[in-house]
């Protein structure tokens, strides 16, 4: 048999092979074993001015009840209709209005929420009710029952809104997705607010305590201590060529990742600092909380601002600088990739 037929003989036997479900794998072999990750995901940003507007005309469109979550999804370009930020992790911005309940549910998603603007509204994990403060960085673990909720204006309430971080792409791609509603709009509260914070919050644990949960049992990481915590380190010297000061959140009774399936942290830029440039194999997501400056990522290069939300995909270099003092939120699929030994990273 020939074993170079014309192109039109080809397509004809890749259609027969179609029909019965199959294709030719050395029309794709390149691209399916790439030589290095090539991502559908784009660099971008989300520039809070242009947005903010936008987030809180949500709050007119739809109560925070009907709507179950009113987020607005921020859809990487490069990935469009999935809903995703990064092929393993979804990003949108959540508004809720003083006197609003978002209805109790849970899901086998894990999630995070760092606060963006407002203050005083409140979530609730496991029976314990903590409240946001911007630059607060919270957990919801997975399969826990969560509702989210603002004191009405009389008591204080402001519309508060916050970036949600959820492994909901990962969770899908994996088949992995179950979820329930809680029968009332709230859970039980059990304890006290704070009660996890004093057992897990000090460098302490409970004596008898045994890691059951791959999630962190603190469920707030407030902003004043990692702000403090980068200050102190900055002032002392400390400072990376490629970070500035940069930490990770961890899961105090492991070391390791503050959830299974999302690393975070955070990290401070002094005023005139330029970054060398790094790379690595998972995707990270940014929230701006203090200071501006601007990033390249791969060719692109955006200035950044307070509340800005930008995305780092696979093994584009990136390059952060702070024309103010800066202080960054970020979270990515790190621990995924690692636990998977597919991290790679590339500081040059
Ligand atoms: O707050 O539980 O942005 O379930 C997407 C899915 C938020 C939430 C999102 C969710 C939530």
């Amino acid at each position: 048999m020939a074993n170079n037929r014309p192109g039109a003989s080809r397509a004809a036997y890749y259609e027969q092979i179609a029909r019965q479900h199959m294709a030719a794998l050395w029309e794709s072999l390149h691209s399916l074993v790439p030589k290095a990750p090539q991502p559908k995901a784009r660099p971008a940003i989300w520039k809070y001015a242009q947005v903010r507007d936008l987030v809180m005309e949500a709050g007119g469109v739809i109560s925070a009840e009907e709507a179950v979550r009113r987020v607005l999804v921020l859809e990487n370009p490069g990935l469009p209709g999935k809903s995703s930020m990064t092929p393993n992790l979804y990003a949108g911005l959540q508004l809720i209005l003083p006197g609003e309940i978002a209805p109790s549910h849970r899901h086998t998603q894990s999630a995070l929420r760092f606060i963006v603007e407002g203050k005083g509204a409140w979530t609730a994990v496991d029976g314990e009710r903590t409240t946001m403060r911007p630059g607060d960085f919270i957990i919801t673990p997975s399969w826990t029952w969560h509702d989210h909720g603002n004191p009405s204006m009389e008591e204080g309430g402001e519309p508060v809104v916050w970036l949600d971080g959820l492994d909901i792409p990962l969770v899908a791609q994996m088949d992995a997705g179950f979820a329930e509603n809680y029968p009332e709009a709230t859970q039980p509260i059990s304890r006290p607010e704070g009660d996890s914070f004093a057992r897990f919050g000090h460098n302490m644990v409970p004596m008898r305590h045994r890691v059951s949960d791959p999630t962190s049992p603190i469920f707030s990481y407030p902003y004043e201590r990692s702000r403090e915590a980068l200050d102190a380190l900055y002032r002392n010297g400390e400072l990376d060529d490629w970070d500035g000061v940069k930490l990770r959140y961890v899961n105090p009774a492991t070391g390791g990742w503050p959830m299974p399936t999302i690393a975070t942290f955070m990290q401070y830029l002094p005023a005139g600092f330029t970054g060398r440039a790094y790379r690595s194999t998972d995707a990270t997501v940014y929230c701006v909380v203090e200071g501006t400056g601007s990033v390249k990522i791969g060719s692109d290069e955006f200035t950044f601002e307070p509340h800005d939300v930008f995305v780092a995909p696979s093994w584009e270099p990136v390059q952060l600088s702070a024309s103010k003092e800066s202080v960054l939120f970020s979270y990515s699929d790190r621990p995924v990739l690692a636990a998977l030994n597919l991290l790679r990273e590339e500081r040059s």
